[in-house]
């Protein structure tokens, strides 16, 4: 795969947040994001909210605020070692073929956590690749749904 077929865009900056409702008016009353959904995803365990500021279908990059479903998330041991205080979890990269990205990605020598792609946001295709093989940063990779920007 050439560099330039790789990724797309940023997609979304994932902020790590105790409480998701306090974020939210944090994010829209202060700085004046919207929000563009919210989902749950039990297998992530996470509650999520993505901001952006165009409609639900602009391919802008938004925001994605996190909040953990229990103290085994992710997102919980994430926020503990952070001292329980909020801040940037991941940066997710869009790709067309997550699947070819990924096979490259591997090939390059980088660290992908799952065998297969899982479902993200909206029905989208993540992986992830460990902050140990990116230099520090937990890197997302994400092929957006039929239909939708993100
Ligand atoms: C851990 N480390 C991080 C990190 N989390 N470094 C940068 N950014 C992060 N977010 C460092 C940690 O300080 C350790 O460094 C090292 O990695 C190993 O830590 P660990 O104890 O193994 O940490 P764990 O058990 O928290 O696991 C870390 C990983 C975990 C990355 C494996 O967070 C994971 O599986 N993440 C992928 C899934 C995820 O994040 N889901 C929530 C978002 P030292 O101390 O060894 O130097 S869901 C989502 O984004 C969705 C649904 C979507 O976008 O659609």
């Amino acid at each position: 795969m050439e560099n330039s077929d790789l990724f797309v865009c940023i997609d979304h900056v994932g902020y790590a947040v105790p409480d998701l409702d306090e974020a939210i008016k944090l994010h829209t009353e202060v700085f004046g994001w919207r929000v563009l959904h919210r989902e749950t995803n039990e297998e992530q365990g996470v509650e999520e909210a993505m901001l952006g500021t165009g409609d639900q279908h602009s391919e802008n990059a938004q925001i994605q605020l996190l909040a953990p479903l229990s103290p085994a998330s992710t997102i919980a041991k994430w926020l503990e070692r952070n001292g329980g205080r909020g801040g940037v979890q991941q940066v997710a990269y869009r790709v067309n073929d997550i699947d070819a990205v990924s096979a490259t990605l591997r090939e390059r020598g980088v660290t992908l956590l799952y065998a297969e792609p899982k479902i993200g946001t909206g029905g989208s295709r993540i992986q992830f690749a460990h902050p140990k093989s990116t230099g520090g940063i937990l890197l997302e990779i994400v092929e957006p749904a039929e239909g939708s920007a993100h």
